[in-house]
């Protein structure tokens, strides 16, 4: 079968690349497009957070929900991961019950918090409500406490103007926002925390090296080189986010890898906690390094049974560990 190459390869990038095919950060800004909702992004944030820091409070930004690869530039079809943005929802809600000021910054279409509980679950959302005889619609009683009990949440959430969503779709779109999102939140100093559970590609085809048009099935198969994308962290921790505590994550399918990677990752980017998880156990357990420490944090059966979600343990540790940092500049 004959196939079509939609790319060079990396090295043939020599001039912008690290000497192995990976562009440095700040080249990749200079030769990608920024969004064209960027400066609305920035503005909206800017408010938000001038806001909580004139109300001292304690800002968490939530990445959350997978990035699409465009394969053409005049995107028909594009590469996607498995994440629907289940962590970053589920952990929003409950750093917002513990007083935080959350802004969302989520895959457009992934999963919302207090919205997962309804768009998300057993039932289809019409199967929620029911049109009465006098013309209105009507909560299932069956249903109206849950309801209530999730609406009351998320009105006091909106009306304190604690919750800012904000979205992305591709790759490129949210290296550019997590740039100058970090930046903005920055202005919080320790106040900040930033909690980066979306599962960002580590693979894309520069616009530069990407066809215009959809790419034609008349030749047969089809061959992708897809360049590696730079480390983002490396200037995040360094620059952008500077003095807010940082927060990645790290997915693995073997086992024998995630405590190893993650500990790489805190040595070679300079951050404090690694949340490592694995494919399968994800919803179950998850482990939470530091330099200095390791924790994992499991679900019992009973609990998974009772609906206890492994969101609350990670945030109950992790708003400990913000408090020391807050008042040391450390983790313990
Ligand atoms: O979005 P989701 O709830 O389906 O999955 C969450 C997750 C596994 C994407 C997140 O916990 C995570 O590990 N994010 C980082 C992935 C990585 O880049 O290694």
């Amino acid at each position: 079968m004959s196939s079509i190459t939609v790319s060079v390869p990396a090295s043939d990038n020599s001039i912008l690349d690290n000497g192995q095919g990976v562009i440095d950060p700040d080249v990749y800004f200079q030769i990608n497009q920024p969004p064209a909702n960027l400066s609305e992004f920035e503005t909206k944030l800017s408010a938000f957070v001038d806001l909580h820091k004139e109300q001292g409070n304690k800002v968490v930004l939530i990445t959350s929900g997978g990035t699409t690869v465009p394969l053409e530039n005049q995107t028909v079809r594009f590469i996607d991961n498995f994440s629907n943005g289940t962590r970053g929802a589920t952990s929003a809600e409950y750093f917002l019950e513990a007083g935080y000021a959350v802004v969302f910054m989520h895959r457009q279409n992934s999963i919302q918090p207090y919205h997962r509980h309804f768009t998300h679950s057993h039932l289809g959302f019409l199967d929620y409500f029911e049109a009465k005889e006098d013309g209105s619609v009507q909560a299932c009683p069956q249903y109206a406490d849950k309801m209530r009990k999730v609406l009351l949440k998320y009105s006091e959430a909106k009306k304190s103007n604690r919750l800012l969503m904000l979205d992305f779709v591709t790759l490129s779109d949210y290296l550019f926002k997590l740039q100058a999102g970090t930046k903005i939140l920055s202005r919080l100093g320790e106040r900040a925390m930033y909690y980066l559970a979306a599962a960002v590609s580590d693979f894309f085809i520069p616009s530069q090296k990407m066809v215009e048009h959809k790419i034609q099935s008349r030749e047969g198969g089809l061959t992708l080189t897809l360049d590696q994308v730079p480390k983002f962290l490396k200037p995040l921790v360094s620059n952008w986010a500077s003095k807010g505590l940082i927060v990645s994550f790290k997915l693995e399918t073997d086992t024998a890898l995630l405590v190893p990677k993650a500990r790489q990752a805190l040595t070679r980017y300079g951050h404090q906690v690694v949340i490592g998880n694995m494919l399968k156990t994800r919803k179950q357990t998850v482990t939470l390094i530091t330099r200095e420490s390791e924790k994992v944090l499991s679900l019992t059966p009973e609990q998974l049974e009772s609906n206890i979600e492994i969101e609350s343990k990670i945030i109950t540790e992790l708003v400990q560990i913000h408090e020391y940092w807050m008042s040391s500049g450390h983790t313990k």
